[in-house]
């Protein structure tokens, strides 16, 4: 593990340089909405969506540069589904990445189309991807589409939303984690095996760990809300409590939360065994998103 956090560094530098090559330069007309997808992009985050895509690719056996379009696109995947997700008439937050959140500076209107314009670009980036033997352009298109749409991404935040101020059950609480989470965490390594060749044994194993990894990392998320500051997180602490939410630890307690996040991670790392040493990167990974503390 002691090697992880100078790979992390350096992944993340990579992708920020891929991503800002990839984006319209803020000067580009209009340069409002050319600002403000920076603004979002480059305001912080991990970047764990990319490095996964990077992480598979190195365990399929293929090169970071062959990744790294769809690496971008899934960061921008993201950060489009967080512009949106914190606007008034949806989670209405005024804090992400530990900035003030894009409505808040530049307007409602401009956010949505900033989210809009940020999603339309992740097609761009996609369709730049090099094929390979058994993957072409059209099947990492497919892949993002069918996870940024109405079954997943989208389709979760709609139980979201149609889910607030009921207490759900644990069953809907995962169908939630699993299109809203889960999924892009999966095709983010699936897209990564997928540019590498990946044969499919391969990708089915990718698919288990970034399904299990992908629900693990949104029980940490559940749990850190209790248990962190707004300033460690970056984003508004304690509000699923606040709006009443049905998370993991308001169903399973904390200490039962931890132990499914735990028991997840395992899944996870189980499905890693066909990389053999390949799958250090991404092992690593799972390990440390178990202890992560934002
Ligand atoms: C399309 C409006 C719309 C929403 C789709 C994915 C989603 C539904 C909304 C995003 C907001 C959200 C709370 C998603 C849950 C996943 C999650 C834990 C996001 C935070 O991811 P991190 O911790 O964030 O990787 P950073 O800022 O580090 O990239």
């Amino acid at each position: 593990m002691d090697d992880l956090q100078p790979w992390l560094k350096a992944q993340q530098k990579q992708v920020d340089t891929a991503l800002g090559g990839f984006l319209p330069r803020a000067s580009a007309a209009p340069r409002t909405i050319h600002k403000a997808m920076r603004y979002s992009v480059f305001a912080g985050g991990k970047r764990l969506r990319p490095i996964l895509c990077l992480a598979a690719a190195e365990a399929c056996g293929g090169e970071t540069e062959h990744a790294l379009a769809p690496a971008c696109a899934t960061e921008i995947m993201h950060t489009y589904s967080l512009v949106h997700d914190d606007l008034p008439c949806m989670d209405d937050d005024d804090l992400r990445r530990g900035r003030p959140t894009s409505h808040k500076i530049f307007g409602e209107g401009m956010a949505v189309l900033t989210g809009d314009a940020l999603l339309t670009e992740v097609f761009t980036i996609i369709a730049q991807t090099p094929s390979c033997k058994r993957y072409e352009v059209k099947d990492y298109v497919m892949e993002i589409a069918s996870t940024g749409g109405s079954r997943r991404l989208i389709g979760g935040q709609v139980l979201d939303l149609e889910g607030e101020g009921q207490s759900l059950s644990k069953q809907n609480l995962i169908r939630i984690h699993e299109a809203k989470t889960a999924a892009l965490l999966t095709s983010s390594v699936r897209l990564g095996g997928m540019t590498a060749n990946a044969t499919p044994r391969k990708l089915d194993a990718l698919t288990t760990f970034g399904y299990n990894l992908g629900l693990a990392f949104q029980v940490i998320d559940d749990i850190l809300d209790v248990t962190q500051t707004t300033e460690m997180l970056g984003k508004t602490a304690g509000k699923d409590e606040a709006v009443a939410k049905s998370t993991y630890p308001a169903i399973l307690g904390l200490e039962k939360s931890r132990n499914e996040a735990a028991r997840l991670t395992r899944k996870a790392l189980k499905a890693l065994d066909v990389f053999g040493k390949k799958g250090k990167r991404l092992e690593q990974i799972a390990r440390y998103l178990l202890e992560r503390e934002y």
